[in-house]
C-alpha cells in the first residue's frame, strides 16, 4: 500500500512491539490524583492489524490511557489523528489527544497544547480522529489515548495514524 502523502512515523503505531511487557514507545498515562496509570495493557485477544491491541479499561473511578514517545512534525502544516477502536465491553468512550510540544524532550505532558477528539467506539473497529491547526512553535507531537472519567466499559485500540493534512 502506498504510504499516504505527509505520513509520519507513529512509534510502534500498531501495538505490535512489546519486549518490556508495554507496548515499545508508549507508556501509561499518570496524573496525580486522577490517573494513577492504571487500566491499559496490550492484550493479543483482538486486533484491527497484526496480532496486538492496547486494552483500556475504563471503571470511571479515574481516567486511564497511554502516552506515545515525541514525534517530530513539520513547523505550520495541520496534522491529522486518528486511531482504530472497538467496544467490548460496556459503553466507553474514547478518545484521542494530539498534545503538542516545543521540544522532544520536553517534560511529560507538560507545557503541552492538547486537541482532543473523542468518540463513543461500537462493537466494529471504527476510526476516531480529527485535524489540527498546528500550535505555533511546536516541533513534535505525543498521540495520547484515554477514556475520560464517566463511561464505564472496555475499548481496545489499535493503528495510530499521523500524518500532515497536505492533500491526499
Ligand atoms: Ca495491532
Amino acid at each position: 500500500m502506498p504510504r499516504p502523502v505527509g505520513a509520519c512515523d507513529v512509534p510502534n503505531a500498531s501495538m505490535e512491539d512489546s519486549p518490556g511487557g508495554f507496548p515499545t514507545g508508549w507508556q501509561p498515562y499518570v496524573f496525580p490524583g486522577q490517573c494513577a496509570g492504571e487500566g491499559v495493557s496490550r492484550t493479543t485477544e483482538d486486533a484491527h492489524t497484526g496480532a496486538a491491541s492496547l486494552r483500556i479499561v475504563d471503571t470511571s473511578t479515574g481516567c486511564t490511557g497511554a502516552v506515545s514517545s515525541a514525534v517530530p512534525i513539520t513547523p505550520g502544516l495541520p496534522y491529522r489523528v486518528g486511531m482504530w477502536a472497538k467496544a467490548v465491553e460496556g459503553t466507553p468512550q474514547v478518545g484521542v489527544f494530539l498534545a503538542y510540544y516545543t521540544s522532544a524532550d520536553a517534560p511529560y505532558l507538560s507545557y503541552a497544547t492538547k486537541i482532543p477528539f473523542a468518540g463513543s467506539p461500537g462493537p466494529e473497529w471504527t476510526q476516531i480522529g480529527g485535524t489540527t491547526q498546528q500550535v505555533v512553535g511546536a516541533t513534535h507531537v505525543r498521540l495520547w489515548a484515554y477514556a475520560p472519567m464517566g463511561a464505564a466499559g472496555v475499548t481496545l485500540v489499535d493503528d495510530f495514524v499521523l500524518r500532515a493534512d497536505i492533500g491526499s
